[in-house]
């Protein structure tokens, strides 16, 4: 085992952007102009980066199903920076805190993801991830109060989980239901992240299974507490919550140490900042100790990790070893 412990601090001051909804008529460029005045309130309380949620330039349109995909083209962005989201960018520049954003992204070959890009102080784009892990269906199900069609909508990224050099440390990305898997966090423990933020739009109601509904908080810090704690990198969760036409969505924005305790929570559903100091050097202490991954994982006892989808049983319920 390594156990090099954490030395001289690198501490990036990180601001979670909570939003409260955005709805169908609010305009896109009333939007980016709420996205700057939480950037700026961020960077008047010295932030470093600030993170806005899953799809913040828009209402969460997965919510209607439309039988021609064209008729919501308008929700997605076909360029980054655009005309209409130039102004966060220039914001970003002007105040030297960088940023990152979720929104629906339309490729020049019609191709449709749920993507988050991570910005730099000056306002060039570092990094893009794309939603690996697609929740909800991909066929218009009237039975329901309201749609979850994001299989219907975006399609999932190959691309995998990427881990890039910024802020002065290793940043990676996830969006909303990728929290949810814990490869998703191994997958950037691999690559020795440090720093993952995640955006998401979470709907109180469940409609699969209501049992769920009174849980939809603990799931959320659970999921990003454990995967924070298990792979030693701090998780910054940001929602877009409250009732967004209709559909009330979960707040609780969390920024989350290696450690797995809480550093900061939003208190409301609306728009909200909350900051916390992040020293990425505390992460040594667990990725060099208890979690010393190349010292103590078995790789070799885990095929069925990247061989299979799901469990492999016979009719009798048996494991098909
Ligand atoms: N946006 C998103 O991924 N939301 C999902 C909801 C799952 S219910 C279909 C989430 O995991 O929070």
């Amino acid at each position: 085992m390594r156990g090099e412990l954490r030395g001289e601090p690198r501490v990036v001051r990180v601001a979670a952007a909570q939003m409260g909804p955005i709805q169908r008529t609010d305009s896109r460029e009333a939007t980016v102009t709420r996205l700057c005045s939480l950037l700026h309130r961020a960077a008047d309380g010295g932030a470093d980066v600030v993170v806005f949620p899953e799809l913040a330039l828009t209402t969460f349109f997965p919510r209607w199903f439309v039988d021609d995909i064209s008729q919501a083209d308008h929700y997605y962005e076909r360029e980054m920076p655009s005309p209409t989201t130039s102004p966060l960018f220039l914001a970003a520049r002007e105040r030297k805190v960088g940023f990152s954003l979720g929104y629906a992204e339309l490729t020049p070959d019609g191709r449709r993801f749920n993507t988050q890009i991570l910005v730099q102080k000056d306002g060039s784009i570092v990094a893009r991830y794309r939603k690996v892990h697609i929740p909800g269906h991909a066929t218009h199900e009237p039975q329901r109060k309201f749609q979850h069609a994001e299989r219907y909508y975006f399609e999932p990224s190959n691309d995998g989980f990427g881990v890039w050099t910024a802020f002065g440390g290793r940043v990676g990305m996830m969006i909303c239901n990728d929290r949810r898997w814990p490869e998703t966090y191994r997958e950037m423990g691999l690559q020795g992240v440090e720093l993952i933020l995640c955006g998401y739009n979470t709907p109180l109601n469940y409609l699969p299974d209501p049992s769920q509904d009174r849980l939809a908080g603990f799931h959320n810090a659970l999921v990003m507490q454990a995967g924070a704690y298990q792979n030693g990198t701090f998780v910054v969760g940001v929602a877009k919550g409250g009732c967004e036409e209709g559909v009330d969505s979960l707040a609780e924005s969390h920024i989350i140490a290696p450690s797995g305790e809480v550093l900061a929570k939003t208190v409301g559903n609306g728009d909200e900042v909350i900051i916390a100091d992040c020293d990425l050097e505390w992460c040594k202490n667990y990725q060099n100790t208890l979690f010393d991954m190349d010292y103590y994982r078995r790789p070799e006892v885990y095929p069925r990790l990247t061989s299979q989808r799901g469990p492999r049983l016979r009719a009798d319920g048996t494991p098909l070893t």
